[in-house]
């Protein structure tokens, strides 16, 4: 399976195509639009959301609610393209009116200033709009797919938000999904600890005054995957490195965990490996999930737990120091309408690169063609594997 997306932050439309899931998959189009929903959701976000009412159209691959099994095309329109028709334009050559909204004094922390030299874009928005994280709306909407798809294999993951800026608000580090996800969609912070929301908001609202953004640390848990996918036998073969790379992938997560983490470098080894049990007909299992659920690069049948750090958002209303591409000037950076903080959408973009990586990996373990032989394919591997 693999996938591929185009489409500018203030273009007609963004675009993803997925191809290598199997036919006779049963695709929930509310589902869809419910992830899209909630990457718009969350306290400290910017005016952007109030203008995008993000909806998902199927233009390929399913027919009747069902892939076919030839690639799936799926479109979310940017409602705010209206307001920038003109300066967007594919077809309509460059004019002084078409061209006012010039980017020419790059932000820190943004792709603005090396996209510019490494592409030959004087016009620095022609950099902006692709390394917007705009584009991570169709990333969601693939990964909806992706979880509907794992779903139906009995693969549950959510990611939610452990920590905005220095507030951590996640002590027990929880395991169950369902219980997960109950609690976090009770709150606009996407976090397991409700008693920690208000302060959370204190915190947003001050940094927001400041003109200052923060960001924050996000954990997914996915459970039910079963032992065996990836493989020790490559670099490239190892499923932890794909995660890690999917994760880092998401604009502005600057680490990666699995399990532990950092925190098990600092350890001993006898606090940090996952000691081996088994059960009568259950086959083995761990005594504890330091290790992520990962071992040689392999799923161990455990929860999979990944952790990212998010950078604060770059662009500062209190704009920071730059120098002018065309005057060589020193001024203050371009100001873009921007989050405070973006760490509760990104916990969705988070779990929903994780599911298309997850989704990938079984497709590339089973035969990926038909839905039905895929899932007695998986149920014979299990059981296989409660034998073993
Ligand atoms: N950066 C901004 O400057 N303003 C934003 O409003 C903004 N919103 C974001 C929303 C999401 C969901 C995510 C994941 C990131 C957002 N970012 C935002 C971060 C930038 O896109 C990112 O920092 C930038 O593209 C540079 O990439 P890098 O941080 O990976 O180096």
């Amino acid at each position: 399976m693999n996938y591929l997306t185009a489409g500018e932050s203030h273009g007609p439309q963004l675009t993803g195509i997925i191809e290598g899931l199997p036919a006779g998959l049963t695709l929930d189009i509310d589902g869809i639009n419910a992830q899209l929903a909630a990457r718009q959701g969350g306290y400290g976000r910017g005016n952007r959301q109030k203008i995008e009412h993000d909806e998902v159209t199927i233009v390929g691959g399913v027919r009747h609610k069902i892939t076919l099994g030839s690639p799936i095309a799926l479109v979310v329109n940017n409602r705010d393209h209206a307001h920038w028709s003109e300066i967007m334009d594919s077809i309509a050559g460059e004019t002084a009116a078409n061209s006012v909204r010039k980017v020419e004094r790059p932000r820190p922390g943004h792709a603005d200033l090396v996209g510019g030299m490494k592409y030959g874009h004087r016009d620095l928005r022609n950099v902006l709009e692709r390394s917007s994280a705009r584009e991570t709306a169709i990333r969601v909407a693939i990964g909806a797919v992706c979880k509907q798809f794992l779903e139906q294999l009995g693969i549950k993951l959510v990611g939610y938000v452990q920590q905005i800026g220095p507030v951590k608000a996640d002590d027990q580090s929880p395991l169950n999904v369902a219980d997960i996800e109950n609690t976090i969609l009770a709150n606009d912070l996407r976090i397991v600890e409700p008693d920690k929301v208000e302060e959370i908001h204190d915190l947003i609202d001050k940094t927001k005054k400041d003109g200052d953004t923060l960001g924050g640390i996000i954990r997914v848990v996915a459970t039910n995957v079963p032992a065996g996918l990836g493989s020790y036998i490559s670099w490239d073969t190892k499923l932890d490195a794909k995660l890690a790379a999917a994760v880092v992938g998401v604009n502005a997560m600057k680490g990666v965990e699995i399990g532990d983490g950092f925190t098990a470098a600092t350890s001993f080894g006898s606090d940090v490996m996952d000691e081996i049990d088994w059960h009568d007909g259950d086959g083995f299992d761990r005594e504890s999930d330091h290790l992520g659920g990962f071992e040689g690069g392999m799923t161990n049948g455990m929860p999979i737990i990944i952790k990212t750090a998010m950078k604060p958002i770059p662009t500062l209303y209190k704009p920071l120091q730059s120098v002018d591409v065309e005057t060589k000037e020193v001024k203050k950076a371009n100001v873009e309408r921007s989050d405070t903080t973006a760490i509760v959408p990104a916990s969705i973009v988070i779990e929903s690169v994780v599911a298309i990586e997850l989704a990938k990996a079984i497709t590339d373990t089973f035969d990926g063609s038909n839905m039905d032989r895929l899932k007695k394919q998986l149920a014979d591997y299990r059981e296989e594997l409660k034998n073993f």
